[in-house]
Formats: C-alpha cells, sequence, structure tokens
C-alpha cells in the first residue's frame, strides 16, 4: 500500500509491538488483564468461569489477529471463494479447539496452572452453541474447521439464533423441552459487526418501472428488517489462515413499520419493531420434516437474501463485470433449505442490476452447487405458493419464470411426457400448490452431490430418478468426512499423543491417511498395552460421567455399548431396546453357573426427540422404563445396566465417544443417508455395531467386515421385505420381547401401546422384526470377539488405523477441486 494510507499502516506496524506473545508469562499478564478489564473482576478474586471468560478473550485477541490477516490477504489476492449456506452449524464449544488449533493448549494450561486453575476444568465452564439438530449441522461445523485447516478460501453463512436447540430435560423418565438461551453469559467467539448490516424486505407488492428505455420489476417492501453480521473466527490447525462465520442477528430497521409513528401509535411501534427480532430467535427443533411455516421461510429468505448481499457487495468491490462473477464465486447450498439463494440472486442481477435474464440465469447457472442430505421423499421440503406470494411475492415470480424456461426446455428434449414433467416441475400442483426447493436446486445448480456412494445410488434410483436420466453429468458424491481435530485430538488428547508417540510424528493431525501406519503395529503387545491403558481412563471418565449424573455405579470391566444421536424410528433405538430387554430375559432364565460367561454390558444410549415426535418420545420412556426394572435388579447386579444419558450434544458425545467400546448404528438399510457419528467412534478406536447402510457401507471397505459387527437386510432387500409384508415370518425371540413391553412388564402399559403396533407384523416399516434375528446375532458375535481382549485390542487400532478416509479434509478437499474450482489461499504472514 502506498501513499498516506501506506504511510499510516507503516506508523500502525511502528506502535503494534508485533503480534501477542505466548510464553507464560504474557499469557498470564493478559489472562489477568481480561479479568479486570473485560470481566471486571478483582484479580484476586475470581472463579473458574471468570477465568473462562478472561482466558476465552484472551483466546479470541489471538484468533482476531490471525483472522484479520487472513481477510486482508484474500482480499489482496481476491482468489475465487466459495461461500457456504447452510442454516445450521453445531459448534459446540470453541475454547479447546481453537488453543488446539493456535498450538497453544499446553502452553494457556501452564498460564491457568500458575494462576492456581486447572484448564479442563476452566475449560467445562463453556456451554455449547447448539445452533443445529444433528447430524447435518454437525458436519457444516467440521467443514467449516477442514476449510480453514486447508487454507481455502471461504466463508460460511447461517443464522445466529438466540435461542439453540431446546435442552432435554428427563422428568420421571419422559422427555420436556427447555429454551436453550446460549447467550446469557455472553459469547466471547463472536464480534458484532454493528456497521455490516443489510436490509431484508418481506411482503408487498411488485411493479412495473421503466428506465432508460428498459422495463424493470420493483418490489415495494411491505416489511423491513435489519441483518446484523457477528462473525466467528475460525482457525485452520498448522496454519495461520482463520476463515470466517458470519451469522446473521434480526434487528428491526429504521424503517420498520413507520406508519404506525405517524398515526401516534407509539407503544405499539415499539412493540412491533420488536417482533422484527423474533426472525432469528429460535431453531426449529426438526429436524427430518418440513412443515411449511411462515416464520421458517422468513428465517430462509432473512438469512440467504443478507449473504447474498453481502457476497455481491464484496465482489462489487473489486469487479465491476458481473460475466467475472463465477470466475470468483462458488455457492454451496446445504441442503434445499438456502435454496432461495438461487433466486435472491436472480432477482439482484436482473431487477437491481439490470443484466438481462438470460445472461443473469448462465451465471447461476455456474456459481451453484447442491448437497442433499436426505433419503426419502418425505423428507424433501416444499413452500405453500399461498404463503411465498405474500411474503416474497417477486421471488415467486422469478420461480416461475425459471420454471417456464426449464419446461420449455425439458418438452424439447423428452418430449410431451405429462407425467414425466409434472413429476420434474418446481412448481406442484394439488391440494396446496408448492414450490419444489429440491427441483429448483437441482435445475439451477451446476453440480447435485450425495454425501455417500450408496446416498447418491439411491437419489438416482429413486427421487432424483428423472433428473439423473436428463443430467446424468451433474450427480457425484462425496462422501462425509469428521474433523480429527476435535474427535481425536481434542476429545481424546491422550489417545491423540499415544498416536503421535507410534507414529513419530503429529503429521496425522493435518494428513489424517498417515494414520494407516498403525496398522503396522495392530499386533504389537506395547502398543496394545498402551491402547488398553488410555481406553479405560477414558472409560473412567465416562464412569464418573455416568455416576454424577444418574448415581448408577458401572462396572469398567463391562463392555461400554452406546447408541447416541436423534431419536428416529428409522435409527431403530427400539431395537436396541428390544434387544436390551432380550439379554436381560435370557440372564434372568440362566442358571446361575452360566452367568459367569455373560459379558457385562453398560447400555448408554442418548438422543433427543423433536418436540412433536410423539413415538420418539415414547421410545425414551421405553428406555427408562427398561432400565429402572434392570437396574434396580440385584439378581443382574453389574451383567447388565442400561443408562439414558440427557441433553446430548456435542461436549456429551466429546465425552462419551472416547469412553465406548461398541456403537451401534441401527438405520434401516436405505434411510441414513450417511451418518457421521460411526465415523467419530471409528476414530476413537470404538467397533462398530451396524446396518449396511449410508457411509457405513465404504467403512466395510476401508477397515474390514471382520473387524465390525455387521447384521440386518441390505439396502435393496428392504423395499422386497416391506412389499412382503404380513407375509414375514415372525421371529419368536421378537414376539416375545415385544410381548413383555404390551403386557405391562415394564410399567405403563397403556401408553407403550401404540409404540408396540408400530413394529406388528403388517405395521413394521423400519423392519425391527425381519432384522431382530440378525441383530441378535452380530450381538453375540461382539460378545465373544471381547472376551479375547487382545483380539479386540487389535482391532480397535485397525478402527482407527482405516479411519481416515472419513476425515472431512478428504471431502472438503475433494469439493474444492471437483466441485467448487477453488484452490488453497495460505496466508504467508
Ligand atoms: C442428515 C442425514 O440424515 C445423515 O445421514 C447425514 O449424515 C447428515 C449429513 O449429511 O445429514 N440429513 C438431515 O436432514 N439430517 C442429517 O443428519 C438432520
Amino acid at each position: 500500500v502506498s501513499g498516506e494510507q501506506g504511510a499510516k499502516a507503516e506508523r500502525m506496524f511502528a506502535l503494534m509491538d508485533r503480534f501477542l506473545k505466548n510464553d507464560p508469562i504474557s499469557l498470564q499478564k493478559d489472562i489477568l488483564d481480561h479479568v479486570e478489564y473485560t470481566v471486571a473482576r478483582s484479580r484476586f478474586n475470581f472463579d473458574d468461569f471468570e477465568a473462562y471468560q478472561a482466558l476465552s478473550h484472551s483466546v479470541r485477541d489471538r484468533l482476531i489477529e490471525r483472522w484479520h490477516d487472513t481477510q486482508l490477504y484474500f482480499k489482496r489476492k481476491d482468489p475465487k471463494r466459495v461461500y457456504f449456506l447452510s442454516l445450521e452449524f453445531l459448534m459446540g464449544r470453541s475454547l479447546s479447539n481453537s488453543v488446539i488449533n493456535l498450538g497453544i493448549r499446553d502452553q494457556y494450561a501452564d498460564a491457568l496452572g500458575q494462576l492456581g486453575f486447572e484448564y479442563e476444568v476452566v475449560a467445562e465452564q463453556e456451554g455449547d452453541a447448539a445452533l443445529g439438530n444433528g447430524g447435518l449441522a454437525r458436519l457444516s461445523a467440521c467443514q467449516m474447521d477442514s476449510l480453514a485447516t486447508l487454507d481455502y478460501p471461504a466463508w460460511g453463512y447461517g443464522l445466529r439464533y438466540q435461542y439453540g436447540l431446546f435442552r432435554q430435560v428427563i422428568l420421571d423418565g419422559f422427555q420436556h423441552e427447555q429454551p436453550d438461551y446460549w447467550l446469557n453469559f455472553g459469547n466471547p467467539w463472536e464480534i458484532e459487526r454493528i456497521h455490516v448490516t443489510y436490509p431484508v424486505k418481506f411482503y408487498g407488492t411488485v411493479e412495473d418501472e421503466t428506465l432508460n428505455g428498459g422495463k424493470y420489476k420493483v418490489w415495494i417492501p411491505g416489511e423491513m428488517v435489519e441483518a446484523v453480521a457477528y462473525d466467528n473466527p475460525i482457525p485452520g490447525y498448522g496454519t495461520r489462515n482463520t476463515i470466517t462465520l458470519r451469522l446473521w442477528a434480526a434487528k428491526p430497521s429504521d424503517q420498520y413499520d413507520i406508519e404506525s409513528y405517524n398515526t401516534g401509535d407509539y407503544i405499539n411501534a415499539v412493540v412491533n419493531r420488536q417482533k422484527a427480532e423474533t426472525i432469528s430467535s429460535v431453531l426449529y427443533p426438526d429436524d427430518r420434516s418440513y412443515q411449511g411455516k411462515e416464520l421458517r421461510l422468513k428465517q430462509q429468505y432473512f438469512f440467504v437474501s443478507a449473504s447474498v448481499q453481502d457476497i455481491i457487495r464484496r465482489f462489487k468491490d473489486a469487479h465491476s463485470n458481473f460475466d467475472e462473477f463465477p470466475e470468483k464465486v462458488a455457492l454451496q447450498l446445504n441442503d434445499t433449505h438456502p435454496s432461495l439463494a438461487i433466486v435472491e440472486v436472480m432477482r439482484i442481477l436482473v431487477d437491481e442490476e439490470h443484466l438481462d435474464w438470460n445472461r443473469a440465469s448462465d451465471i447461476v447457472g455456474k456459481i451453484f452447487s447442491f448437497t442433499s442430505h436426505t433419503v426419502i421423499a418425505e423428507g424433501l421440503e416444499k413452500i405453500p405458493v399461498d404463503l411465498l406470494a405474500s411474503l416474497l411475492p417477486r421471488h415467486l415470480q422469478i420461480i416461475y419464470s425459471i420454471n417456464f424456461k426449464f419446461v420449455e426446455e425439458l418438452k424439447k428434449k423428452i418430449g410431451l411426457d405429462y407425467n414425466r414433467l409434472s413429476r420434474m416441475s418446481i412448481i406442484e400442483e394439488g391440494a396446496v400448490k408448492s414450490i419444489r426447493s429440491a427441483n429448483l436446486s437441482i435445475v439451477c445448480s451446476h453440480t447435485v452431490n450425495g454425501v455417500s456412494r450408496v446416498h447418491l445410488e439411491l437419489l438416482k434410483a429413486n427421487v432424483f430418478k428423472d433428473f439423473y436420466e436428463l443430467w446424468p453429468e451433474k450427480f457425484q458424491f462425496k462422501t462425509n468426512g469428521v474433523t480429527q481435530r476435535r474427535w481425536i485430538v481434542v476429545s481424546n488428547p491422550s489417545l491423540s499423543a499415544l498416536i503421535s508417540k507410534w507414529l513419530g510424528t503429529e503429521a496425522w493431525i493435518r494428513d489424517v491417511e498417515l494414520l494407516t501406519g498403525l496398522r503396522e503395529y495392530a499386533a504389537d503387545s506395547f502398543l496394545q498395552h498402551e491402547w488398553k491403558m488410555v481406553r479405560k481412563v477414558n472409560k473412567m471418565r465416562l464412569a464418573e460421567y455416568i455416576e454424577a449424573m444418574s448415581g448408577l455405579k458401572v462396572s469398567l470391566d463391562a463392555m461400554f455399548d452406546v447408541q447416541i444421536k436423534r431419536i428416529h424410528e428409522y435409527k431403530r433405538q427400539l431395537l436396541n431396546i428390544l434387544g436390551i430387554i432380550h439379554r436381560y430375559d435370557c440372564i434372568k432364565n440362566m442358571e446361575k453357573s452360566d452367568r459367569r460367561k455373560v459379558v457385562p454390558h453398560v447400555c448408554i444410549i442418548g438422543g433427543k426427540a423433536a418436540p412433536g415426535y410423539e413415538v420418539a418420545k415414547k421410545i425414551i420412556k421405553l428406555c427408562h422404563a427398561v432400565a429402572e426394572k434392570i437396574n434396580n435388579d440385584s439378581d443382574v447386579g453389574d451383567l447388565l445396566k442400561l443408562v439414558f444419558i440427557p441433553d446430548y450434544n456435542v461436549s456429551v458425545a466429546e465425552l462419551v465417544i472416547p469412553g465406548a467400546d461398541l456403537s451401534q448404528h441401527l438405520s434401516t438399510a436405505g434411510n441414513e443417508a450417511s451418518g457421521t457419528g460411526s465415523m467419530k467412534f471409528l476414530m476413537n478406536g470404538c467397533l462398530l455395531l451396524a446396518t449396511e447402510d449410508g457411509s457405513t457401507v465404504e467403512i466395510i471397505e476401508e477397515i474390514g467386515a471382520d473387524n465390525m459387527f455387521l447384521f440386518g437386510s441390505k439396502v435393496h432387500d428392504v423395499p422386497i421385505l416391506r412389499e412382503k409384508g404380513p407375509d414375514l415370518k415372525v421371529n419368536l425371540q421378537f414376539a416375545r420381547v415385544v410381548r413383555m413391553v404390551r403386557d405391562g412388564y415394564f410399567g405403563f402399559k397403556d401408553y407403550f401401546k401404540s409404540l408396540c403396533d408400530t413394529v406388528e407384523v403388517g405395521n413394521d416399516f423400519y423392519l425391527l422384526g425381519s432384522d431382530f434375528e440378525s441383530y441378535l446375532e452380530a450381538q453375540a458375535a461382539a460378545d465373544k470377539a471381547f472376551v479375547d481382549q487382545e483380539k479386540w485390542t487389535q482391532m480397535s487400532i485397525l478402527s482407527t488405523a482405516g479411519s481416515g478416509r472419513f476425515s472431512s479434509d478428504r471431502t472438503i478437499q475433494d469439493y474444492a477441486e471437483n466441485t467448487w474450482g477453488i484452490e488453497p489461499c495460505p496466508c504467508p504472514f
């Protein structure tokens, strides 16, 4: 930079004492300064939480330095950027992840120690940022970590909900939901950008305008809301690059409801203004169903509109010709939730930038890519036309135009096949006329991705069949992955250290394929011994948590057998519970002398049910009813325990996963698009008991079926079995355990009746009955393997060794190279 600006920059550099220092004294001083000036407590008297606040501000300062440098560098280099649009990001805690990625965890732990605090205790003070429901949202968070680590010029965009996913409270075994006002104690990980705001319009009318001889549409809004940016710096590991997750909050706009002021109704005018904020107030807690609610649609458009305006503003800062837009911008749609971004880009290009329609639509077709995360047709989002007509009248017109041109083109290609034309149309006719968000996304994106190989096959064969036949080249898959930084290094530091010791390097933290190097030591008795010790310590940590939470003491010799994920019929927690009942029943009916051969189990289940999902809530209650019976049966003792972990979230997962021996992934084949929980367990050396669904099919290729416990119908069997329906041979053991529940053996007979009905012959959509026998066989195989601890440990090492392919680094690199066309841009400062 030259001239006056350059001189100013030089003066600033001279004033700055270079970057913040990370030696123990500087860190201690820094923490104490934040205690005194940021938290405003006396440095002679502060508690663990205040220490956390001060520590996190000190870390934040270091993040900001890197973040500024990175952003400045991106601005100077002006590379093609990817913008990752997602309605949900499940970030969990930030502190530990940040200090590890910045490479200063140990220094901070020492500094805190010198001040009389314990790092682990202080880090525990942080609450979770739970701005998402489940796998899809956590995937976004993992992908942000990989984007930063791999130095990609990327931005995440989402919504800053004031209330994240509800807190689950269990009373008498029933789930209750409580609001998660996560911002109560402040959030040091975000930076409010009061100057980065955009107006977002709703309602109103569309009028024609003539300007310089051209005819344009003008949208006169009925309501305006202001979007304010909150930036969350995301540090990469082993790099200075620190990228931005920009979340939007809704604030009343000065132009909001001017009418009420003019009519003198001041109080109501103020109350109305506050309504604007409700747009970003609460996360919808359903993870796989869509109800066409106005607020949800407002949320989607709100974050999409602000993001698109921001992206176009950044482009225009450096460019004047929109033909260059596709060379500088890639927009990724994380599921269909942000699909209105397509329409918003069209609207701005055509109505505001006055590009002609074809040119705008050509640009749109080059910048958007879409990833689907669902398998079933019912999971596809639809927007009622009436709702859209009132909320976003101009967008509806644009969608009609896009569809008209698409259908006209289609007719030329496939002729007048009206069935097919109507299936492929973006508009669904019928009782409730609606917009099919997936069709809109496919038509306007250059690439459609599935999240595992099986998922893509299912999309091609079912929900997106017509589109696949039309544009086979558009369809790809990128198997999901998770970040080893959070899921090994942060959550399992002792395993992480052990891996580095045996591989002789920490390079696997960035280059995860190196984990395969563990294979050659899998049978080494020294490694096995150390591996077992690490796993035991993690089990102890988990056992302590269980005891603190429920008062239940569990034996460390038992197999810790875990199923943690959202509660869904298709994920079949019910199959797990019925299996546990079977195990209990067997133990009870066994000769005492035979009990010595039983492998003790601590069965751990955790997960939230969507508040309106009755069957899922009954499954939670059943789990508690069965636990009550088993855990109080002294006759069974340590042979079997069942624990439900309440309020499952990212930080609970970080504790549970490293302590699990076995984890269960029981989805009826063909229902789990990918599944990512299994990858986290795998990285931590936990063995999998699973159906051949979603990403498991690819896990088998890496680990080998011998090192897993597989069971159940295969993807292609499922439709046939469903078709056969009532002819199914009833499994007697299955019928017996269901009967026990039905007969009130665990109490609540009437309450569980409808739950039992869901698995009766003829009604058993998720095929619990037909998979039960094979499920028990897999359980027996796991028990048998567990007895031979040497073999088990070897399988455990091989699981970690084979987990490299399931890193989000691999997924992101694939997206960057094959979908977005972006390149790393490492900040050299
Ligand atoms: C999901 C899929 O159900 C899950 O299998 C997948 O791993 C995840 C990430 O791709 O996306 N789709 C979805 O709507 N939710 C998911 O977790 C909530």
